[in-house]
Order: C-alpha cells, then sequence, then structure tokens
C-alpha cells in the first residue's frame, strides 16, 4: 500500500519549507520508512556512521506521517537478533543448528545445488515467495531471474493484500485505480481501519477529508474506531461484504442514481447485470449481511450522490471466499457512479513514462508461453496467474505502452496453495527449492501444517532475512538481509501510482548484511547468467532506471523528495479502457473466456457446523508490530506481550471463559491458544484471532519453531475447496468456523478431534 501523495505536483512545489536545526555533528538523510508497508517519507537523523534516530519530515506534506514502529526502527534494526552473517544449515531440517559461512561458500553451493533440482525435475520446480513490501530493492530483479531460468513460480504476501486486487481490478477497467482522497466528497471502508499507528498516512488523508466536509462509510462487524467516526457504519456479518455491494447496486439501479451518460458509452454488459443485481432484493441482501434494509439504502444513496466518492483498497475483501466477486463489484460500483478517472474519485494514473518500471525489468517476455502455462494454480483459480492475465498484453500496450503491466506485484503470480501443495509433493508436479525473500512463508498463507510439510519435503531453502523467523529457521541457508536504513531507494509506488519517492542509504549495513539486489546479482552468477543482472552496484542499476530524466540517481535524489507525471483524468476518451473491448466490463468477456461467471455473485457460507458455532476473521493489527515482525523488541513487546483474541461478554460466558484466561480457538484444521480480552465492540459469535504471533525468544526448530505453532493464526486458516475463492483461489480469512474453549494441550485438543471423527481439512 503505497501513502496517498497530494494528486497535484503543484501542491508538492508550494510546500516549501526548511530543515529543522541539528545538533552538531549530526546529519540528516531523507527516508523512505519500510518498517511496514506504506513508505512514510520520514528524516534519519545520522551521528557517527549510524541512524541514531528516525523522526518525522519537516516538509508540511509529510509531517504527520510517522508512528512508533518507524521510530523504533534503529533499535529494531539494532537488535542482537538481527542475522549478521550467512548461515548454513548443519543439523537435520528443522533441528535449528546452524554455522557461519562466507557468502562466496553459500552461493556456489546455492548455486550447484538450484541448477541440480533444475535439471532433474525442471525449471518450474524452483518456487520463490517474496513479499515486495519488504524487500524493498528487489524492483522485479527476482522475477527476472526466475524468468530467465524459466520458472513461473512465484509467490507472495500480496496474493492476499492488494496484488491480488490490482489483477482483478483490470478484468473490468484495465488498471487498478487509486482514490483521490484529496479531493473526494465521501470515503467507503470496507472493514479497512487505518489509525494512528497502523498506515498513519492514510489514517492522516481520511482525518483530513473529513475535516474537509468528506463523508465516511464504514461497513465493519466490530464497532471499529473507524465506525465511530463514520456518518454510516454498516454493522455486517463477516464475509458478506460482497452481498452488501449487490444491495448498494440494486438501489443505485432501481432509483437511476448512476451516471447513465458513462454507462451508455463507456460500459457493456449493464443490462445483464441489473438482471444479476435485481436477484438481490434488499430484504435479501438484510438478511445474508444482518443489516437494516433502510440503512443499507441509505448508505447506497450517500455514495452515489456525493459526487466524486472512493472505495479505497481494502484487504478485507482480498481474503474472502467471494473475493473477486467483492472486488469486481466495488469496480462496478465505481464506473456506474461515473467516479472512474475523474478528480476526486478513483485515478488510472499508468506508468511513469521517465522511470524504468518493475514490470519492464522483470522480462516477461523471456519467459516462455509454455512455462507460463505451468504456473500452478493456472488450470484451476488462473484469476491472477499468467494464463488469467495474458489477454491484457495488447490492450495494456494500447493504453499504457507495454505489454506486461505488473501492478502491485500481483498479476503474474502462481496461487500460493497450489504452489505449496507441489513442493509437498501432492501438486501437479514436483517442486523441489524453495526461496523466500522479505516474507516468511510459514506463517503467511493460509494452512500452516500444509506448508511446514511443504517445506520439509525441499531439496533446498534459502532465506533473506535480517531475524530468525520460524520459516527461515528450517531453510538450509540463511543470508543476512540489510534494512531499508542502509541502502537507497526508488519507490515506484508498486506501479499503482505514477509518483516516484526516493530514499537515501543513511548508514552502512552492519555485518555482511547485504541487499536483495546484491542477493539477486549473486544468484545470477552462481546459475552462470551474470549478464542477466548486469549492474555492477545498486546506484548503477538505479542510473539506468532515471536515466529518462536527464539526471543520475545522485542527483535526483538530492534534488528531489517526489517525482510526478503531470496528472490527467479522463485519458480512455483517447484510448479506451485497458480491456479488450476497450469499455469497461460490467460483464467480464475474460472471466467468461476463462470459464467463470462473468457477472458478479454470492456464495452463500457452507452449511453451518454445530461443533463450530462462532465465526473467525484474522486481522485488527497490532500497533507495535508490523505483521509477523518485530516481536523481539522489548518498547514494542510492552505494549502488547501476549496474543489476545477477542469475545464480548456474552460470546465469552457462553464459551466458559473470562477475561485474562487463556484459551485455545480451534477448527477442523489446528488450534491456537491465546490471551482472551473482552471488548463491547465485538458482535455476538465473532472472534478476532491476531495474526502472526511467534516468540523470537521461545526454542528454535521443529517442536516450537519460536512458539509457531502455539501461537500462529495460519493453523486455523483453511484453504480446502469450500473456503477458497473460485476464480483466484486465495483463502477465506474472513469468517471461519471456530469454537473457543478453555486452554488445553495439543494432546487433549487431539483426542476429541480423534472422538468426534472429524476429517481435518485437506
Ligand atoms: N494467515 C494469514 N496470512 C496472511 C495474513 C493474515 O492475516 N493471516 N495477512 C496477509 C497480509 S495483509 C500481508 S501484507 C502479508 C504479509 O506477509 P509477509 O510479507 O510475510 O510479511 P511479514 O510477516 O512482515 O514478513 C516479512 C519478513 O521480511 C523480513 N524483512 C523485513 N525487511 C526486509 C528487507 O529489507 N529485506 C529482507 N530480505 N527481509 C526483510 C522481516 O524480518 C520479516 O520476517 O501476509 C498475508 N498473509
Ligand atoms: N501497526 C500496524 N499497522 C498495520 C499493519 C500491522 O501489522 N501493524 N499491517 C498493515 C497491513 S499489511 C494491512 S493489509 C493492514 C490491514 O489493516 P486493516 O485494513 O485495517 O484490516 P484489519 O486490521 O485486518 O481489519 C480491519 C477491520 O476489518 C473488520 N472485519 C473483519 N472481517 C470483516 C469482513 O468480513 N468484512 C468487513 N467489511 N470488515 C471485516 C475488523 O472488525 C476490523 O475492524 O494494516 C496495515 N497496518
Ligand atoms: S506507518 Fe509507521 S511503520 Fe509504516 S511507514 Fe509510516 S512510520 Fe513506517
Ligand atoms: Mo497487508
Amino acid at each position: 500500500m503505497p501513502a496517498p501523495v497530494p494528486f497535484d505536483p503543484q501542491e508538492i512545489v508550494d510546500a516549501k519549507y526548511e530543515e529543522r536545526p541539528t545538533r552538531e555533528g549530526v546529519t540528516t538523510k531523507r527516508l523512505i520508512c519500510a518498517a511496514c508497508d506504506i513508505a512514510c517519507s520520514v528524516v534519519g537523523e545520522v551521528q557517527k556512521g549510524r541512524v541514531t534516530k528516525v523522526r518525522s519530515s519537516d516538509n508540511p506534506i509529510f509531517k504527520d506521517n510517522i508512528c512508533m514502529k518507524g521510530i523504533v526502527a534503529p533499535k529494531g534494526l539494532a537488535h542482537p537478533n538481527r542475522i549478521l552473517h550467512p548461515l548454513k544449515r548443519v543439523g537435520e531440517r528443522g533441528s535449528g543448528k546452524f554455522e557461519q559461512v562466507t557468502w562466496e561458500e553459500a552461493m556456489s553451493d546455492i548455486g550447484s545445488r538450484l541448477k541440480k533440482v533444475i535439471a532433474e525435475h525442471g525449471p518450474e520446480a524452483w518456487a520463490v515467495a517474496t513479499s515486495q513490501w519488504n524487500t524493498s530493492t528487489d524492483h522485479g530483479l527476482g522475477r527476472r531471474v526466475m524468468n530467465h531460468v524459466g520458472s513461473p513460480n512465484w509467490i507472495s504476501g500480496v496474493a492476499l493484500c492488494a496484488g491480488n486486487t490490482a489483477a482483478v481490478n483490470r478484468f473490468t477497467y484495465g488498471w487498478f485505480p487509486f482514490g483521490d482522497f484529496s479531493n473526494t466528497n465521501c470515503i467507503v471502508l470496507m472493514g479497512h481501519n487505518p489509525r494512528r499507528h497502523s498506515w498513519t498516512p492514510l489514517y492522516n488523508s481520511i482525518r483530513s477529508a473529513q475535516a474537509r466536509g468528506a463523508k465516511l462509510i464504514v461497513m465493519d462487524p466490530r464497532r471499529s474506531s473507524s465506525a465511530e467516526r463514520a456518518d454510516i457504519w454498516l454493522p455486517l456479518k463477516a464475509g458478506s461484504d460482497a452481498a452488501m455491494m449487490f444491495g448498494w447496486l440494486k438501489v443505485i439501479i432501481d432509483e437511476e442514481l448512476y451516471d447513465k451518460e458513462f454507462v451508455d458509452n463507456w460500459t457493456l454488459g449493464f443490462e445483464e447485470l441489473k438482471e444479476r443485481v435485481n436477484e438481490y432484493p434488499l430484504d435479501r441482501v438484510a438478511e445474508l449481511t444482518g443489516c437494516d434494509p433502510e440503512m443499507i439504502a441509505e448508505a447506497a444513496r450517500v455514495y452515489a450522490t456525493s459526487g466524486p466518492s472512493i472505495i479505497p483498497w481494502t484487504p478485507i475483501t482480498d481474503m474472502q471466499r467471494n473475493s473477486t466477486s467483492g472486488i469486481r463489484l466495488q469496480t462496478i460500483l465505481r464506473s456506474i457512479c461515473g467516479y472512474v478517472d475523474v478528480p476526486g474519485g478513483e485515478l488510472l494514473q499508468g506508468f511513469n513514462p521517465d522511470i524504468v518500471n518493475e514490470s519492464t525489468i522483470e522480462m516477461h517476455h523471456v519467459l516462455s508461453d509454455e512455462q507460463k502455462m505451468k504456473q500452478l494454480g493456472s488450470k484451476d483459480h488462473p484469476a491472477f496467474t499468467y494464463r488469467g492475465q495474458l489477454a491484457f498484453r495488447e490492450p495494456t500496450k494500447r493504453v499504457y505502452g507495454q505489454e506486461y503491466a505488473n501492478l502491485v506485484t500481483g498479476c503474474h503470480m502462481a496461487t500460493p496453495s497450489e504452489t505449496f501443495r507441489a513442493m509437498a509433493g501432492e501438486g501437479e508436479y514436483p517442486v523441489k527449492a524453495f526461496f523466500f525473500l522479505g516474507n516468511n512463508p510459514l506463517m503467511s498463507y493460509a494452512n500452516m501444517p500444509l506448508i511446514h510439510k511443504a517445506m520439509m519435503n525441499q531439496d533446498l531453502i534459502v532465506s533473506h532475512e535480517q531475524f530468525m523467523t520460524p520459516s527461515a529457521q528450517l531453510a538450509d541457508y540463511i543470508l543476512p538481509a540489510d534494512s531499508w536504513l542502509e541502502r537507497p531507494w526508488i519507490h515506484d509506488m508498486f506501479g499503482w501510482m505514477s509518483t516516484i519517492r526516493f530514499s537515501e542509504k543513511a548508514m552502512d549495513p552492519p555485518g555482511e548484511c547485504k541487499s536483495t539486489f546484491e542477493f539477486w546479482k549473486q544468484v545470477a552468477g552462481a546459475l552462470d547468467m551474470p549478464e542477466v543482472v548486469p549492474w555492477d552496484t545498486i546506484e548503477d542499476f538505479y542510473d539506468y532506471r532515471v536515466a529518462a530524466t536527464g539526471k543520475s540517481f545522485a542527483d535526483l535524489i538530492s534534488d528531489t523528495e517526489v517525482y510526478f507525471k503531470k496528472p490527467a483524468f479522463k485519458t480512455y476518451e483517447k484510448t479506451g479502457f485497458a480491456t479488450p473491448s476497450g469499455k469497461v466490463e460490467l460483464k467480464s468477456s475474460l472471466l467468461e473466456e476463462l470459464g467463470f461467471d462473468p457477472l458478479p455473485y454470492f456464495r452463500e457460507d457452507p452449511p453451518h457446523d454445530e461443533n463450530f458455532p462462532l465465526k473467525m476473521f484474522t486481522g485488527v493489527r497490532e500497533d507495535p508490530f508490523f505483521q509477523t515482525g518485530h516481536r523481539h523488541i522489548p518498547e514494542m513487546r510492552a505494549r502488547c506481550p501476549e496474543p489476545q483474541i477477542y469475545l464480548n461478554e456474552k460470546t465469552a460466558k457462553a464459551a466458559g471463559v473470562s477475561e485474562g484466561d487463556w484459551v485455545t480457538v480451534e477448527n477442523q484444521l489446528g488450534s491456537i491458544k491465546a490471551l482472551l480480552a473482552i471488548k463491547d465492540a465485538m458482535p455476538d459469535d465473532l472472534v478476532r484471532v491476531p495474526h502472526g504471533w511467534w516468540k523470537p525468544e521461545m526454542e528454535q526448530g521443529n517442536g516450537s519453531l519460536s512458539g509457531a505453532w502455539d501461537y500462529s493464526d495460519a493453523q486455523l486458516c483453511r484453504d480446502d475447496p469450500d473456503y477458497l475463492d473460485l476464480e483466484q483461489g486465495i483463502p477465506h480469512l474472513k469468517g471461519i468456523p471456530c469454537r473457543v474453549v478453555p486452554f488445553r494441550s495439543d494432546a487433549s485438543v487431539e483426542a476429541d478431534v480423534k472422538a468426534q471423527h472429524m476429517e481435518p481439512a485437506e
């Protein structure tokens, strides 16, 4: 998620400011924080070659954008747990025993073992998992090396967070829009709940918009802090967002609140859509969502009549069994209300023509069509795979000047579940080598037991990491990664916006830590293809990327904080939309070709199972940590020492548990333990499960995996067919059946599972 920046370059230019004075011996560097993935522009104070402080920017545009995770970063990254040297596994896989080796020794062995896997099983037997959010300097080089080797099997956390939404948005209008927060009249948050210390720039943008008079509509089963500030709060049932949007469309179409001219001139499939929408009268929607029909209608009217309004991207609809329909319904609402590519609406910005974008660096054209079609997940859940996105090549070239637009890196991915199945020996073909960078794969997808099995079944696992995560504990080699304080960075807003920002290198990396640029350069060398990453240094590589600006990277970074393309609106009037028809496809020709319903729909929940009477969701991110990280920092842990689940009083009572108890949350797949916090903001029968808990202080290696087997939510996240989205194959993390019981040991959970003859999910 990139931080919203005002879309008008003039505002940036006008934002003249003076830097605050610093103490003697202190120099400052302009940085982009990567302690989370929203990328605030901040300042690093450097003393004697080390960053001693991260503080807010003096630029009035950015000055409020900082949170506790950014401020504590110099301390967190200097922690003794930081991995400083390459490590090689010496005991059994998962024994947690490693010895120090050199980068040269590691890379030489990695090169020969990877070549062996490729020779035996084909290049597709090599999978890579990353999360572009964190690796930050990968810049598409991983895909580039993989494409040259011939492997399509790249997966990422973005499959559950914005990358998949980007891919699905293309089916309707060919690009992934970004909301114009600075000028909009109404903001609709579907669950999405930015806070002062959770995606701070978005929180600030929403607050500023409200202060200007913009309306706020929130859909959230829980009375979240955003819900408390909203003009309208729709307390819908978890997982029912797509049904809610059908209700909105019913009102907007019946009451003719849509933009008729835009619909007539620029959309296809309106009549069919109308028929589908008629299957969702408000009383049915009220039943599916649990919300009052009058409130549903009122919210729809406010959205449709406020003038340019935005439905910002939300991770909530990225993680539902109706994800594709949910995301498509958002695109349809935006389109028929006439909010696409207008000021205050949803901006289709395209690439910045002056910077070599990551999609170009990735060189997708060198991977043969035959290898592309082998991408795992292509057959059953193709939406964001090469197969699903292939037909965008021609339209994307027509509108955006190049065939491949890997927006948010999510448009040519393998599906994670299919990849782990193949790694576990249960897939279409074997995958035997697995690399991960800036990703904690064991805990960052669904079905942790399967992922564990998959990792234990590998011939070679390589991790590029800063810390000894549970996933890294299973690796053959762990290579020490640098951090955002220790390298320069070009932030291209994940290709989502045309704004480019720059971050300086503030200090040298400690020990033998190296960037992902170095990592991929060395992997290319070890595979005897050094020409694939031909630049000597990261600065050379950046000079190549910015050459069209007429400046070197060093000059640009010293002059420029933000680099803009001139804003343009309604460019589709000249080029058409980047869809096969050139129109907004309310009925998707491509989903139809792929064998799916071309219109959105709502799949109702599987039948209620009285063994698991509650529903759980993963989420409500914790302020002091980012995802599975940061648990090692004492100042942060003190704020949130243990994983907590939330229940309301009534539900807790029915489950026989009370505030402060250790409890077990369990379902057909697994169980976790957590402390119970009673929250009256929770509705009946809903459980909040925190994401990403492990304890770096606990024993490493198989057995505990530093507490991952005790606490990680991925043990409860199912990926059997009932709980996967059909088109994308991503799991349902918002409304999974479960139960909460007083804490009990694993052995007693297992005995109970056997006694009830419960079949574990696949
Ligand atoms: N079960 C389950 N799965 C989920 C979610 C969930 O709620 N439940 N949430 C999803 C969401 S929203 C997201 S965004 C993804 C995130 O999933 P991940 O991308 O796996 O996010 P993190 O848990 O932050 O793990 C990132 C790892 O990168 C390391 N790292 C940080 N900076 C660098 C760097 O500069 N270089 C390198 N090499 N490594 C670095 C950190 O130490 C950390 O171990 O997970 C998704 N997966
Ligand atoms: N401090 C901190 N900040 C973070 C992160 C972090 O780890 N720490 N992670 C960042 C990342 S990568 C992400 S993706 C975001 C995620 O952050 P948000 O987008 O805010 O999402 P969540 O915190 O997962 O959940 C937000 C809300 O969704 C509601 N909800 C649950 N199920 C449903 C449903 O089915 N429908 C609807 N409409 N609402 C539902 C919950 O009640 C909750 O209030 O946070 C980012 N910000
Ligand atoms: S919100 Fe906090 S952690 Fe995220 S980029 Fe901004 S300062 Fe860094
Ligand atoms: Mo995310």
